[in-house]
C-alpha cells in the first residue's frame, strides 16, 4: 500500500461533508470538482449549482495568477481565485485548515505566493547508473517516472503531483542535471515520456522543466561542436527547441549544469556561462520558458597542496561579473551556501551580489549530507535562515527532491515532512517552520492525539540542530565517508581534489578564508557581512569553521573552548538521538504499525550512526590535539 503522505482521504471531511459550488472551467477547475466530487462521495456532501444554499464556494475572479481571497459571505466560506491556479490553492487552503475554514468569524484574507516558481527537482535518471543508482542522491527507491528503461504507471505520479500542488509546488524538473546519453534524448526521440509526465503535471498546476546536456548536439551525433557562437549550434537549439514545444506546448524550461563536475559547458570553446545560458534562452524565449541556468561551477580537480583555490569562492568568482549579462528569461540557480549542501553554511555570496541577475536559490530535500534519511533531520529551521536571508534577492527556489517509489514516498516516513515544508516555505518564507510541522502532523495524523504530536514535536522540531552535534563541528563540513557521504570519514576528502579540506593539524581545525590572513573569500559579501565574518570577535560560533583556523583552546562566544565545544556537543547529540528512540516507542499504537516499524529501524541506525559519528570525531581530535575532555568521558 501507498502511503497517502499528507492527503489522506480524512483531510478532506470538512469540505466532502457540505454543499459545494465551483465556478470556472478548464483543466484547473475540473480538477478542484474531480476533488470535491470525490470527498463528497466519501463524506455524503453534495455539489450544489447555484449559491443559494451553498456552504464552500470556489469561483475564479481574475483571468490568471496564483493567489486567492478566502473568507465568508452570506453564510459560506468563499475562495476567489485570481485565476484557475489560485482555486486549486485556494481548495488546500480550505483542505488545511479543515472544520476552521468554516468558522463565521473567519475574517478575510489574501493569500499570495513570495516566490513565483516554486519547483522541485528530480536527479532522476532512466536509466540504473553504475554508481549513482537510477536516482542521484536518492534514498527513497527508485524513480517515479521511469522503471526498466521505460516510464512508469502515471497513476503514482498523478498521485505525487497532486501531493505537490497541495504544498505549494508549481514546476519539476524531470530528470537529474547530470545528464547522460540516454536521458539526453528526452529533448528529442523521448519527447513523448516528458508530454506525458507535463499532462500529468499539468492538471495540477505544475509545470514541467527539462534538464539539458549542454552538449546535446555533439552527443546526439548531429553537430561535431556546442559552441555557442557557432550559427549551426544555436539554430539546432532553436529547432529543438521548436520541436519540444509542438510536443509539449506549456514546458516551463530547460535546466543546466554546466562545466560542473565533468559535465560539458561554454568554457570548452572559450565562451562565458552568459553566452551559454544566453543562447539556451534564445531559443526558448518565443514560447515563454526559462532557462534555470546553475552557478554550481567549481575546479573538482584542484591540487589539495594548493593553498591559494578556495571551493567557497568558485560561485562569485565565476558569476558576479556577469551579472546583468543574461538574457531576461535566464534564471541563475545557486545553491544555499558557497560549499555544497553541508549541514551548517553561510549564504552564498553569490545570492547577495548580482542584483540585476533573476535568481533562484537552491536547497536539497534529499539529505545527501544530512542523515539521508535514515536519520530524522527536519530541515525547514534551516531553509528558514536561508530564505530570510535571501529575501529581496531571488524570486524562484528550486530543492532537490526527496521522493521516489518507495511506499512512503521519502524512505524515512519522517522525511516527508521536509518535501511538504519546502512548497510551503517557499510559498511564504516567513512562516515558523515549527508552525509547518504542525500544519503536516494535522493533514498526516488526522484526529492526531496530543500525545502523537508531541512525541512528533520532541524528535522533529530540532532534529538538524541534533544532526549538527554529533557530526562536523562548527560549520567545518565534509567530514563524510567519500562518494556515498554516508557517515564520518574525517579525513575522507582531506588529500582529494575536490577543494572540501578542514585543515586540522595538532594545534587547531578550521578554513582561513579572511581578507587578512586567508583566501579572501569574506570580502564576496556586502560590507557589513565581511565584517562580521571576517572578525574573530564577531563570526558566530556555528560558522567558525567555515571562516577561520583556530588554535582548540580558542574560547568560543559560548564561553567553552573549540575543543571542549567538540566533545560536549557529540556527547550531547548522540545522547539527544538515544532520548528521541525511547521517545518514539511512546508512539506505538498511535500511528499506522507499518510507520512505526520503519521510523524504529531507521531510529535504530540513527543511533548507531551518531555513536559512530560521535567517537571517530571526538577520537580523531583528542588523538591530534591531545587535550583530554574536561569531564572525563569515554574517547577512545
Ligand atoms: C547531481 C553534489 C552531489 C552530486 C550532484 C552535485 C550537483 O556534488 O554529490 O551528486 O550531482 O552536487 O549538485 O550537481
Amino acid at each position: 500500500m501507498i502511503h497517502p503522505a499528507w492527503l489522506p482521504s480524512e483531510a478532506f471531511r470538512a469540505i466532502g461533508s457540505r454543499r459545494v459550488l465551483v465556478q470556472g472551467s478548464g483543466p484547473l477547475a475540473d480538477t478542484v470538482r474531480h476533488e470535491i466530487a470525490q470527498a463528497c462521495a466519501r463524506f455524503g456532501g453534495i455539489v450544489v449549482p447555484d449559491r443559494k444554499t451553498a456552504e464552500l464556494i470556489l469561483s475564479i475572479a481574475g483571468p490568471g495568477g496564483e493567489g486567492f481571497r478566502l473568507g465568508r459571505r452570506g453564510g459560506a466560506t468563499v475562495i476567489r481565485a485570481d485565476g484557475p491556479p489560485g482555486l486549486l490553492n485556494g481548495l488546500f487552503e480550505v483542505v488545511r485548515r479543515g472544520e476552521r475554514a468554516f468558522d463565521p468569524a473567519l475574517a478575510d484574507e489574501r493569500h499570495v505566493p513570495a516566490l513565483a516558481r516554486r519547483m522541485l527537482d528530480h536527479w532522476d535518471n532512466i536509466d540504473v547508473h553504475p554508481v549513482m543508482g537510477q536516482v542521484e542522491r536518492g534514498y527513497s527507491g527508485g524513480s517515479l517516472f521511469w522503471q526498466d528503461g521505460r516510464p512508469r504507471d502515471l497513476g503514482r505520479v498523478r498521485d505525487y503531483a497532486r501531493l505537490l500542488a497541495a504544498s505549494g509546488v508549481n514546476a519539476v524538473a524531470i530528470n537529474n542535471v547530470n545528464v547522460h546519453t540516454t536521458e539526453t534524448r528526452l529533448l528529442t526521440d523521448r519527447l513523448t515520456e516528458v508530454a506525458a509526465l507535463a499532462s500529468t503535471f499539468r492538471v495540477y498546476g505544475i509545470r514541467v522543466h527539462l534538464s539539458v546536456n549542454f552538449a546535446a548536439p555533439v552527443i546526439l551525433g548531429d553537430l561535431s561542436t556546442a559552441d555557442p557562437a557557432d550559427e549551426a549550434v544555436r539554430a539546432w537549439w532553436k529547432s529543438t527547441t521548436a520541436r519540444v514545444y509542438e510536443a509539449v506546448p506549456d514546458l516551463g524550461g530547460y535546466l543546466v549544469k554546466a562545466d560542473s563536475e565533468g559535465q560539458p559547458g561554454p568554457f570548452t570553446y572559450g565562451r562565458s556561462h552568459a553566452d551559454g545560458a544566453n543562447m539556451l534562452a534564445e531559443a526558448l524565449e518565443p514560447y515563454g520558458g526559462v532557462v534555470h541556468w546553475r552557478a554550481f561551477v567549481y575546479n573538482h580537480r584542484q591540487d589539495w597542496r594548493d593553498r591559494s583555490t578556495d571551493r567557497a569562492r568558485a560561485a562569485h568568482d565565476h558569476f558576479a561579473g556577469l551579472d546583468g549579462a543574461f538574457r531576461d528569461n535566464v534564471i541563475l540557480q545557486v545553491k544555499h551556501g558557497p560549499m555544497d549542501f553541508q549541514t551548517r553554511e553561510p549564504i552564498s555570496p553569490a545570492l547577495l551580489g548580482m542584483p540585476s541577475t533573476r535568481l533562484a536559490v537552491e536547497l536539497q530535500v534529499t539529505g545527501e549530507y544530512t542523515g539521508q534519511q535514515r536519520h530524522v533531520c527536519y530541515l525547514p529551521p534551516m531553509w528558514s535562515e536561508v530564505l530570510r536571508a535571501v529575501a529581496g534577492h531571488v524570486s524562484g527556489l528550486a530543492a532537490v527532491s526527496n521522493a521516489g517509489d518507495d511506499p512512503f514516498w521519502t524512505g524515512h516516513p519522517l522525511a516527508q515532512a521536509n518535501l511538504y515544508a519546502v512548497g510551503r516555505l517557499a510559498w511564504n518564507p516567513a512562516r515558523d517552520p515549527i508552525a509547518i510541522l504542525d500544519e503536516w502532523i494535522d493533514l498526516t495524523f488526522p484526529g492526531a492525539a496530543a500525545e502523537l504530536r508531541d512525541v512528533l514535536h520532541d524528535l522533529m522540531d530540532e532534529s538538524w540542530q541534533t544532526y549538527e552535534q554529533y557530526t562536523a563541528p562548527l560549520g567545518v563540513g565534509f567530514m563524510v565517508r567519500p562518494g556515498h557521504h554516508y557517515g564520518p570519514d574525517v579525513d575522507g576528502y582531506e588529500y582529494t581534489p575536490w577543494g572540501t579540506y578542514h585543515f586540522a593539524d595538532r594545534d587547531g581545525v578550521g578554513v582561513d578564508r579572511t581578507v587578512a590572513t586567508g583566501t579572501g573569500f569574506t570580502a564576496q559579501y556586502p560590507p557589513a557581512w565581511a565584517d562580521r565574518y571576517e572578525s574573530l570577535a564577531t563570526c558566530p560560533d556555528e560558522l567558525l569553521l567555515f571562516f577561520h583556523h583556530v588554535p582548540y583552546g580558542h574560547v568560543l562566544h559560548s564561553g567553552v573552548t573549540v575543543i571542549q565545544h567538540v566533545y560536549d556537543t557529540h556527547f550531547a547529540g548522540a545522547h539527544r538521538v538515544t532520548a528521541m528512540r525511547d521517545r518514539w516507542q511512546e508512539a506505538a499504537g498511535l500511528v499506522d504499525p507499518a510507520l512505526h516499524a520503519r521510523v524504529t529501524e531507521r531510529l535504530d541506525e540513527q543511533q548507531r550512526s551518531a555513536d559512530e559519528w560521535r567517537d571517530q570525531i571526538n577520537t580523531y581530535f583528542y588523538r591530534k590535539s591531545g587535550v583530554p575532555d574536561a569531564h572525563g568521558r569515554p574517547i577512545h
